[in-house]
């Protein structure tokens, strides 16, 4: 058993943050790293600098999933992966994805200089993608580790400024004509640590959070076709205005989401008008939706209620509308073996910890349906997240490190699940 005082200083964990936010840094502190851009290119591959540094192999695989590897020397067939996503939102916080890559790192390292090679072989991983910021595709690199995806998927995919995904792909050194999308059979576990990008530890003044489930979440893309007019000369009641249909449609979803559905989240975080000029009735508007619970048949029946709603409306007010799914995971129950182990370890630590849902998706929600997958978080200061105000005490930081790196010795060195 490894007797981990609390003195022990993990000293570099915030050193390592502020220097991995450094890659797409915003002018108000903030962080852009989007799949395939020059800043994620720069993060990974520094990242790959520092595994190698730290005395692992590191490699990418096809889809630029960035491993460092400590070879077991008897098990080594058998892989312990541990880490999160390297891509952040537009502006997001530097904590969000990160922090479990820089956990992770930090844990792997302080094992393999203590203890030498493990039994069973760890993997650290920067996951390429997670959260769908730049394309309209979410985790594409946990699905490519799990087979989910293949080049179907990406096909005429392109950003926002038309980039197509296998150009952004291929330009970052990931062609697809060395594409393979197989699924890894070599993973006995996957354990990740991450920010809850909500409130509940911080309120209850709880240390560790350990995840049961996490929600499932649809992601739409819905499009309001109307007619576009001079802004003075069209009477109202003679407009098929997209702009007011739209905001009709926000309203309404908002109320029955509110009033009617306890516990599901619906948010529309995105929307962009055509031409989008102040003195032009617009042609289109196009919205995104985000759905969230962590039932799969709530999530569905909501879903199927505000798509018939719009439908109807638009019918009525002679509006065309087209809905785009793009996004669909299910609700995930996590293992949670390892819980009571962890939840003593933090205990001997004077920790308090939780079992709780997470109301944020995850790798481990897509890693967690093919092989033993345990997520814990650690707080959010005020729940701020997807934000440059995100922020987490170094404490609760070093705190989710020494927790991870005591469960990776169970996992790798000792072998015990
Ligand atoms: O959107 C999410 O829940 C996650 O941060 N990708
Ligand atoms: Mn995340
Ligand atoms: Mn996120």
């Amino acid at each position: 058993m490894l007797n981990l005082c609390s003195s022990e200083k993990y000293k570099n964990v915030q050193h390592y943050l502020d220097w991995l936010a450094t890659f797409g840094e915003t002018a108000d502190g903030g962080v852009t790293r989007l799949l395939y851009t020059e800043e994620w290119q720069a993060a990974q591959h520094a990242l790959k600098e520092e595994m190698r540094e730290i005395g692992m192999d590191p490699y990418f695989d096809k889809v630029g999933n960035l491993y460092g590897r400590i070879e077991g020397f008897q098990e080594e067939k058998q892989v312990i992966l541990t880490g999160s996503h390297i891509d952040t939102v537009v502006n997001g916080g530097k904590y969000d994805g990160a922090y479990g890559v820089i956990a992770s790192l930090l844990a792997a390292k302080m094992l393999f200089e203590q203890y030498g090679r493990p039994r069973k072989t760890i993997e650290v991983v920067s996951l390429c993608e997670e959260e769908g910021s730049r394309f309209p595709l979410t985790y594409w690199g946990s699905k490519n580790i799990t087979g989910e995806y293949s080049l179907e998927d990406i096909k005429q995919l392109e950003d926002q400024n038309g980039i197509l995904f296998q150009d952004a792909m291929g330009k970052a050194g990931f062609p697809i004509a060395a594409y393979k999308g197989d699924k890894r059979s070599d993973i006995e576990h996957f354990i990740e640590v991450h920010i809850e990008q909500g409130a509940i530890l911080e309120k209850n003044n709880i240390d560790i959070g350990f995840v049961t489930h996490i929600v499932g979440q649809h992601r739409y893309t819905i499009q309001f076709m109307g007619e576009s007019n001079h802004a003075g000369t069209t009477p109202m009641e003679e407009r098929k205005d997209p702009m007011v249909f739209a905001a009709n449609c926000i309203d309404a979803l908002t109320k029955i989401a509110k009033e009617e559905y306890p516990g599901l989240r619906a948010t529309v975080g995105s929307i962009n008008a055509e031409p989008n000029v102040s003195n032009v009735v617009a042609k289109t508007v196009s919205i995104t939706l985000d759905i969230r619970h962590h039932q799969e048949g709530i999530l569905k029946k909501y879903s199927d209620e505000i798509l018939q709603m719009i439908t109807e409306k638009a019918n009525d007010s002679g509006i065309i509308c087209k809905a785009e799914k793009w996004a669909d995971s299910l609700p995930v129950a996590l293992d949670t073996s390892l819980h009571s182990t962890m939840e003593k370890i933090a205990k001997n630590n004077g920790l308090k910890s939780v079992q709780m849902v997470s109301g944020a998706g995850h790798d481990s929600q897509i890693l967690g349906a093919h092989y033993p997958t345990t997520l814990f978080f650690v707080p959010s200061q005020k729940g701020i997240s997807h934000s440059p105000l995100e922020f987490t005490k170094v404490q609760d930081l070093e705190h989710g490190i020494l927790l991870l790196k005591e469960v990776l010795y169970k996992l790798a060195y000792e072998g015990v699940q």
